[in-house]
């Protein structure tokens, strides 16, 4: 089975929402008087989350991470076609499943609604039965895509990240340190002997140290924006976007004095388990993997169990 085990301070990317969790619903309408009324209907079974006006709830859609937005169209400043087209351009906030609920019935209406990527279009005044079933269903196809979105971007064997979501958060993190002109620090760690290690202990160990390391590794992040992947074997990456070489220096030595603090018994060596790690940080993404692996390659060459840039 596999293991899925998304660290707390990860934000919840589209489609992870935590196990276990209440679904959370946002209403977001300008009269009061709505937003109580949608409340009263939820108010049991999810956690709702409220705003008067567009831009509170887009704060609220990206801290928040609802599954199901409720949205009335007639709102001022951004209205609803509006900050459902935000929403649906936004990676990060396109999973969010949006049901219009709105005096505005004609087909028209709702066909527009539809074609920016709502999921449902409710007509006011509502019945509470109905908008019920249909927020289930929703909440129901939410929590399908969260889980093919879990399996799709989560290691099996060590439940952080993998390469594919690394190679996808990359991407846009490349483009936003270029955009911004703030730098992107990449750090690689590898498992030193790793073979030596299976040799002596055999497969199954070999997994649970690398479990062992993919978890001391991630409770070495600090920041939301951070993220660990595994890049292969026994490899991992970690993507820190706002630092420079020095802070992702500091994050690398952290990984490895702490990966040698787990004290794993390393019969392979006669000794224990340590990782090396290059590093590398620009504004420029082009070749931050390949300069984090060249001195991942260093610092493997100068003795192992140390940190290279
Ligand atoms: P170095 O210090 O130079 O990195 O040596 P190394 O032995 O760690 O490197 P090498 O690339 O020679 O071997 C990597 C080993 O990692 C070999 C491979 O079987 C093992 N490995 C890769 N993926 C897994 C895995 O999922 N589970 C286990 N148990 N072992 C794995
Ligand atoms: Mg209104
Ligand atoms: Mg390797
Ligand atoms: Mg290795």
């Amino acid at each position: 089975m596999m293991q899925l085990s998304l660290p707390e301070h990860t934000p919840l990317q589209p489609g992870q929402s935590a196990p276990g969790r209440r679904p959370r619903l946002l209403v977001v309408d300008d009269q009061p008087a709505n937003i109580q009324a949608l409340h009263r209907v939820f108010a049991a079974d999810c956690q709702v989350l409220m705003a008067t006006h567009g831009a509170r709830a887009l704060q609220l859609c990206r801290e928040r991470q609802p599954d199901v937005v409720l949205l009335d169209v007639q709102m001022p400043g951004m209205d609803g076609h509006e900050l459902c087209a935000e929403l649906k351009a936004d990676p990060l906030l396109r999973a969010i499943a949006v049901i219009f609920v709105t005096s505005q019935d004609r087909p028209e209406d709702e066909t527009r609604a539809l074609d920016a990527g709502a999921a449902d279009f409710i007509t006011k005044p509502f019945n509470p039965t109905v908008v019920r079933a249909r927020v289930r269903t929703q909440l129901t196809l939410k929590a399908q895509s969260d889980l093919l979105r879990t399996l799709a971007f989560v290691d099996g064997l060590t439940g952080v990240y993998n390469r594919r979501h690394f190679d996808e958060r990359f991407l846009a993190e490349s483009g936003r340190a270029q955009r911004t002109r703030s730098p992107l620090g990449v750090a690689l760690a590898d498992v030193d002997h790793f073979k030596h290690y299976n040799d002596a202990l055999g497969h199954l160990a070999g997994d649970d140290c690398l479990r062992r390391v993919a978890g001391t590794l991630r409770a070495c992040l600090r920041r939301p924006t951070d993220l660990l992947a595994r890049y292969g074997g026994e490899e991992f990456v970690c993507l820190l976007p706002d630092t420079d070489l020095a802070g992702a220096i500091g994050v690398a030595q952290l990984m490895e004095e702490r990966v040698r603090s787990l004290a794993l018994p390393h019969p392979g060596v006669g000794g224990c388990v340590t990782i090396s790690l290059g590093v590398s940080a620009g504004c420029q993404a082009d070749g931050l993997v390949e300069a984090a692996d060249k001195a991942l390659y260093i610092a493997k060459a100068a003795g192992r169990g140390r940190v290279s840039w």
